[in-house]
């Protein structure tokens, strides 16, 4: 394979680098210009994977500069706020969420209370092996490795609600696919207080009505109650196991297991909650009949019924046995998901009644998810599926640009433009295929 970009994955690499680069605040990455002008943080491990190929100092600064907004219990939260910015730069903004009068979190910060994919450990280890000062980056994880294993420990003893071994997540925000279908049914149960607090205008591409005032919602109440695990546990109306949160967990723990050993910690107690872990997600998730993974609504006890991309993201779990493999990529590849778009892969099940092809996540193309399962992919030996996802990711970008969602059926970008996870996967997918040994 050669290791040289073509003419044209030249020109793509030049534009996905001007997008991190004006995107870039002087400590860390905004989402994107405009629409999420703060740092989220499973998109900075995003970014940082594709800074890692363009700004590896600025890579390492995008990690440690998220780490910042840590609260003292370990909970990493989704959104850490630019304080530059005015107040009104996105809503919901730090009001909402009131982190400085909660004891545990951060002071010179505002934080959201939520926390998101553990997708860091996982980032910072290719951080690593992209590096092109390995002692360096070895300084680095030894820096970072006692604040990813805090942030571990956080979601081990605080979001095992059902104590079967998953985390679960409290807000369909914490799964990184707000308006996922697969929430529909959890969220349609929250009854509303008659005053809802939500803004009269709603960027158009961001949910809008009641989905929204539910959201605000579910934030207000982890908020009265301090965010307390206990109340989590046992009160709040949302709690749910997702495939792809717990899947991003097992992949990052054992990538806390390589970097512990790189800084001269133990693996061993990460490999074996990664064991744990991994049997968890078989157990509490995998529906036989279907032959898919569902999210498990612990308020009811029941897997959801909407099949979507989150269904596949255990392919990020090396130890996924070989049948479980097949039966997730004959459904990858089925009707229902890229065997019938031209753009895969589709956020949610083409067949589903829920499936709207311009409804953010309730179906269109993201590139996050197509990294995702393209990282699973080659973990699990699967250069065809590799090679579809990758395909499909890069006809996107050209076609549209580094836009944040895709029209899975004709590639229309949607959303925001100059979406920052967008140019850095790409960074990474062209640095993968020009280096494989670091792929
Ligand atoms: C979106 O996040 C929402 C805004 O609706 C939020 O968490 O505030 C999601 O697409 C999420 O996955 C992403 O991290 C964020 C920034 O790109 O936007």
């Amino acid at each position: 394979m050669s290791t040289r970009l073509t003419g044209d994955e030249t020109a793509l690499w030049q534009a996905a680098a001007r997008v991190l680069d004006a995107n870039w605040t002087g400590a860390a990455t905004a989402a994107s210009p405009g629409l999420y002008p703060h740092q989220w943080s499973w998109d900075s491990a995003f970014i940082s994977m594709g800074l890692a190929r363009h700004r590896p100092d600025r890579a390492e600064a995008e990690l440690l500069s998220l780490f910042r907004g840590q609260w003292a219990d370990g909970m990493l939260p989704h959104l850490v706020f630019n304080s530059s910015l005015a107040r009104h730069a996105f809503f919901p903004g730090p009001e909402l969420w009131r982190s400085e009068h909660q004891p545990g979190a951060p002071r010179g910060v505002h934080t959201s209370g939520l926390t998101h994919p553990p997708l860091h450990a996982l980032a910072a280890l290719r951080l690593h092996k992209c590096a092109p000062d390995a002692d360096g980056s070895r300084a680095f994880l030894a820096r970072l490795y006692p604040l990813l294993a805090a942030q571990h420990r956080h979601l081990a003893r605080t979001r095992d609600l059902a104590g079967g071994g998953l985390i679960a997540i409290c807000h369909p925000w914490e799964s990184g696919l707000d308006n996922s279908p697969a929430w529909d049914r959890p969220l349609g149960r929250l009854r509303l207080p008659p005053t809802a607090y939500a803004p009269a205008h709603v960027p158009r591409t961001l949910p809008t009505g009641e989905d929204y005032d539910r959201y605000v919602r579910l934030a207000i109440l982890m908020r009265e109650a301090g965010y307390d695990p206990g109340y989590l546990r046992d009160s709040h109306p949302f709690a749910v196991e997702d495939p792809l949160v717990n899947a991003t967990y097992i992949a990052s723990t054992h990538a806390l297991a390589e970097i512990a050993a790189l800084v001269g910690g133990d693996p061993v107690p990460h490999r074996e909650r990664a064991g744990h872990v991994h049997a968890a997600l078989r157990e509490r998730l995998w529906d036989t009949e279907a032959g898919c993974f569902r999210a498990r609504d612990l308020r009811e006890d029941r897997l959801l019924p909407v099949v979507t991309a989150a269904s596949f993201g255990p392919l990020l779990d090396p130890d996924l046995p070989a049948p479980i493999v097949r039966d997730l990529v004959d459904l990858l590849l089925s009707a229902r998901f890229a065997g019938a778009a031209g753009y895969p892969v589709p956020t949610c099940d083409i067949q589903a009644p829920a499936f709207d092809r311009g409804g953010y996540w309730r179906g269109p193309t993201w590139i996050s998810t197509n990294w995702l399962l393209w990282y699973g992919s080659l973990a699990h030996g699967l250069p065809v599926v590799a090679d579809l996802l990758y395909g499909s990711t890069m006809r996107l970008v050209r076609q549209s640009g580094f836009r944040e969602f895709f029209d899975p059926f004709d590639g229309t970008g949607r959303g925001s433009h100059d979406h920052s996870w967008s140019a850095a996967l790409v960074l990474d997918l062209l640095g993968a295929r020009r280096a494989p040994q670091a792929a």
